[in-house]
């Protein structure tokens, strides 16, 4: 395999220093994740040509986008900063604004944050939190405001001292999915769509967020394909880049990024009906199910196809939790469109709800959709509620004879070949 690594995150050092960026140390990560780049992405070999997008999407991540959302900014449209799923990103788009994901995925933030922060919470929370503090991401730096919420203890606690940095409003979300949590969830999904009004100083009307939700399902949609396309054997793209496709989908324009994954897969429409793949048909194929992977975080996926697997599927939320459900179109009156789309959201099969049995069978379900030979289930260190749950998929993957392995982890390279040593085993039972 060729290990070329010359790729490059571009800088922009001036915009940086305008955001207030600490701006040294943010160009050391800046190169830093360009060589990581380089080295586990640039160097795969059987790419589709249109991964070229989002390899230039990646080149602009801290540059062209940032520049493109400050523009929106500028013409006193909303550019929103969320954490979760949860939060409905159709009312910012029908705003006219900008809805960007912050959870953190890069240790580099973390000594940041446990200057504060106790040590023994989950990784994607710290990370966010250090970024900020530490003034090493420009999409913190560019958001009127972000929108937290209640799903887990080490959030929900974190957003009351994140307001000291950014202004910080909180979206209460219920543990269960009865009527009455139906009708607070709704509250306060008005709430949001309020607190995004007040920044462009314009009532959101209803045909705006009709048009909104066709964008955002047309999103959800492409990225609905490329999952069907990744059930293919052999898969035609790798699973390190289905898992950049899921996670860009949380940064750029989705217009834009709709009709370039669309592109993608006629690509891979194409390679599927040739028989081409990003590997061979005899590979190890692993879904991967559990907590989310922010950007940069790639380190299970690398492990896995280092190891000589490819990986089909993630049910996570940078995965089909995010995408598996649409909202419907029909509706024309603001009330109801706010009710199918608090319906659609409530459908979300998070781990912090309980009961949440619909996610064993979203499990499975999505294990023979992908045509997957093997569950790696993924839990963040100190996720409790993904660590509790797992539990329960254990047991249902033993009933159904699935391969399976549980792993906890964080972001340090540490454990990695301990990990690594785990990952060879699972694959060897999958062969067998
Ligand atoms: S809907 S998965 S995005 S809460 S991994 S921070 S739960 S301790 S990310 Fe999540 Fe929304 Fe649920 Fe999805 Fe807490 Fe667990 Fe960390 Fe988590």
């Amino acid at each position: 395999m060729s290990t070329m690594t010359n790729f490059e995150v571009k800088a922009y050092p001036e915009m940086w220093e305008n955001l207030d960026m600490d701006v040294a140390r943010f160009d050391k990560a800046r190169q830093m994740l360009g060589e990581a780049y380089g080295k586990m992405f640039m160097a795969q070999e059987n790419r589709p040509t249109k991964m070229e997008y989002f390899d230039d999407l990646i080149a602009e991540i801290f540059g062209g986008r940032i520049q493109e959302m400050l523009e929106v900014k500028k013409s006193g449209k909303p550019v929103v900063g969320t954490f979760c799923v949860y939060i409905p990103e159709e009312i910012v788009v029908a705003a006219g604004g900008v809805c960007v994901g912050l959870c953190g995925g890069s240790p580099g933030s973390i000594p940041d944050a446990e200057k504060i922060l106790p040590r023994n919470i989950c990784p994607m929370v710290k990370s966010a939190y250090g970024f900020k503090a530490g003034r090493i991401c420009p999409y913190f730096q560019s958001v009127d405001f972000v929108y937290g919420e209640t799903t887990c203890d080490a959030k929900k606690k974190t957003w009351e001292i994140l307001d000291r940095l950014v202004p910080t409003y909180v979206m209460e979300i219920p543990q269960m999915k009865k009527e009455r949590d139906r009708v607070l969830w709704l509250e306060e999904v008005k709430d949001f769509k309020s607190k995004v009004e007040e920044v462009c100083n314009k009532s959101i009307s209803a045909r705006d967020l009709a048009a909104a939700i066709t964008v955002i399902n047309e999103k959800r949609k492409a990225l609905q394909r490329l999952t069907r396309l990744r059930s293919a054997n052999p898969a035609p793209i790798s699973g390190k880049d289905g898992l950049l496709i899921e996670q860009i989908a949380f940064y750029d324009e989705p217009g834009r990024f709709s009709k370039k994954l669309n592109e993608l897969c006629d690509e891979l429409d194409k390679r599927v009906a040739d028989g081409q793949g990003a590997c061979s048909a005899d590979t190890p194929r692993v879904m991967v199910s559990g907590t989310p992977m922010a950007l940069p975080n790639w380190k299970v996926h690398n492990l896995l196809e280092t190891a000589g697997a490819v990986v089909v599927n993630e049910e996570s939320c940078i995965g089909t939790r995010y995408f598996k459900d649409l909202i419907d179109e029909d509706q024309t009156e603001m009330d109801r469109q706010l009710e199918v789309l608090t319906d659609r959201y409530m459908q979300i099969d998070c781990s912090c709800f309980t009961p949440n049995d619909e996610r064993v069978d979203q499990v499975l379900k999505e294990y023979r959709d992908s045509n997957a030979q093997g569950i790696l289930h993924y839990s963040l260190q100190f996720c409790h509620t993904y660590n509790i749950e797992e539990i329960k998929i254990r047991e249902a993957c033993e009933k159904e004879g699935i391969p399976y392995l549980s792993i906890e982890t964080d972001y340090s390279p540490e454990d990695v070949g301990q990990l690594q040593t785990r990952i060879e085993a699972f694959l060897e039972q999958i062969r067998e």
